[in-house]
């Protein structure tokens, strides 16, 4: 698989970078999560329009218009012969010295991952996940916003960590202030009296590019949906849950914090989504190959 590296395509055993770039030192720069199927990559545009604004609320200033951005991962995508792929845009702060001064790194270090999507295994969409909150609660927006897809992923890793050690492929996790917020890699909903909800963006989230799909094909379904704040208590007496995410499309959630969620079983809504969801990636994608699609 071809890396792109600021302009130059190289061999993945070659494909490396200084140990002074400030993406490793200290985790400061932004990336990317996107994917592409049968030859379209999906939601492009949202994608590299949240790229470019968690650049700007760095301070960080992308060397590649937006056009050209599109342009170098489309190019990498074709290198490398793909058209069901996961993609990972990387951009850093650039290579500096040992201080933590972002004006010590005058270039930033762009990278593209490309590779062969990896899919959940499909017994979590029919089964439905099983989940659990735990203690690392987000970040406090003040402190990093969490609407920020920076390289500085710690906290959510944390989270992760206490999911492995409870046995769970996905946690909870509450702000602050004690409010539902989101998952580790993953956005969440719930559904009660056919009423879909979602945390606002305030509440100190990643605005996710699925949950946004998602609240559009469930209002084009003609179910309200509302962004608000809510707690666990809200969860536990849902009629449905799922989460949404570039990886886990949408999926079902049955259990949490051991608590059966409605009838324990991925519910009606949640799998009309699912498959209205799964359609919608057919169609609504840049295309990687334009002569062939
Ligand atoms: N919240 C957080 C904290 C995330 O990291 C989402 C929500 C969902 O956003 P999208 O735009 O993907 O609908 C994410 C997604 C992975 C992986 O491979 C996922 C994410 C980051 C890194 C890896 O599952 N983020």
């Amino acid at each position: 698989m071809l890396v792109y590296i600021d302009g130059k395509f190289m061999a993945q055993a070659e494909a490396k970078i200084s140990v002074f770039d400030h993406g490793l030192l200290y985790g400061d720069g932004v990336f990317e999560g996107i994917r592409s199927y049968r030859g379209r990559v999906f939601k492009l545009d949202e994608h590299l329009q949240r790229l470019y604004d968690s650049a700007k609320a760095i301070m960080l200033e992308i060397p590649l218009s937006i056009e050209e951005m599109q342009a170098a991962v489309l190019e990498t995508l074709r290198r490398n012969n793909l058209y069901d792929a996961y993609i990972r845009l990387i951009v850093t702060r650039g290579v500096g010295d040992l201080g933590l001064d972002p004006d010590k790194c005058p270039v930033p270090t762009i990278i593209i991952i490309t590779d062969k999507i990896t899919l959940y295994p499909q017994h979590f969409y029919e089964e439905g996940l099983e989940i659990a909150t735990v203690s690392t609660r987000r970040n406090y927006s003040e402190a990093i916003s969490p609407r920020i897809k920076s390289l500085n992923y710690l906290n959510n890793i944390l989270a992760k960590i206490e999911g492995k050690q409870a046995g769970v492929v996905e946690v909870l996790m509450l702000n602050a202030e004690g409010y539902v917020v989101e998952c580790s890699g993953d956005n969440v909903f719930f559904i009660r009296n056919d009423v879909v909800v979602t945390p606002p963006t305030y509440v100190g989230i990643l605005e996710g590019v699925t949950r946004n799909v998602v609240i559009n094909l469930a209002r084009e379904l003609g179910l309200t949906v509302e962004e608000r704040v809510f707690t666990r208590h809200d969860l536990y007496i849902a009629d449905e849950c799922f989460l949404t995410g570039t990886a886990a499309e949408v999926i079902p959630v049955v259990k949490i914090d051991r608590r059966v969620i409605g009838s324990g079983q991925p519910g009606t809504v949640t799998q009309k989504l699912i498959a209205e969801f799964r359609s919608a990636t057919g169609v609504l994608g840049t295309p990687i190959y334009p002569d062939s699609t």
